[in-house]
């Protein structure tokens, strides 16, 4: 197996997909993490859009955290999608649909008014209420976990820390939102991927940003 080096930063929700695979596939790698407001030079050198996460395998320099995914489970036994060309196709489908709804999250977690916060909020209703339709059990296919369930552990991981300051219904009510979203947060390799203070941290960046959020956060909190 390559050598493996994941350039990271630790509240990023594409590194915790690059993270979730490495656990769960039990592959060795080493950890660096960069400061994004401060991009070193090799940095810079290696990623061409300048995003983390970069997995470099020996000299290999691989950009994109849903590439990353995929490349790690293909060379690993076993596989984090389902065998069914089709089914496959649909995880990917709902993958990207993650990935719309994590842009959708930083808009409402960096809206500078309430009314933009509002618009936001509803767009999120609408899109968990559209991926609610699909989820079939405990995990979004049933009882396995796959790479559809650990990338959106990483917007489940947004809500947990968001319900913490205020009602927002992000879930409308729905037991299967709750139970899928309960289930993916309980797992080791997606509890794994974020640091210990991961909610501090957080609601720290959230206070920054100095938002319609930032105005929920009651405590002070040490960044
Ligand atoms: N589509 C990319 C998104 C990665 C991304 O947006 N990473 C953020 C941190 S969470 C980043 O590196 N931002 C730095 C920048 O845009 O300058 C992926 O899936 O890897």
């Amino acid at each position: 197996m390559p050598n493996y080096k994941l350039i990271s930063f630790p509240l990023c929700p594409y590194v915790q997909r690059a993270l979730i695979v490495l656990a769960e596939k039990d592959v060795p790698f080493e950890r660096i993490d960069i400061d994004l407001a401060n991009k070193p030079d090799w940095f810079l050198k290696l990623s061409p859009l300048g995003k983390v996460p970069v997995l470099q395998a020996d000299d290999n320099v691989l950009f994109e955290s849903q590439v990353i995914a995929e490349y790690l489970d293909e060379v690993t036994p076993g596989s984090l999608h389902p065998t069914d060309p089709l089914q496959k196709a649909k995880h990917r489908a709902w993958i990207e649909f993650a990935s719309q709804t994590l842009a959708t999250l930083w808009g409402l977690y960096t809206a500078e008014t309430q009314e933009v916060f509002e618009t936001k909020r509803k767009e999120l209703l609408e899109k968990f209420a559209r991926v609610d339709e699909q989820v079939e059990g405990r995990f979004f296919a049933g009882d396995n976990f796959h790479l559809v369930d650990g990338v959106w552990g990483t917007v489940f991981r947004y809500i947990q820390t968001f319900e913490t300051l205020g009602d927002f219904d992000f879930y409308q009510g729905s037991e299967k939102l709750r139970t899928w979203h309960n289930a993916v947060l309980a797992r080791q390799s997606v509890i794994d991927a974020a640091p210990s203070n991961y909610n501090d941290q957080l609601l720290a960046f959230v206070k920054k940003r100095d938002g319609y959020l930032a105005t929920l956060v009651k405590t002070e909190i040490a960044a």
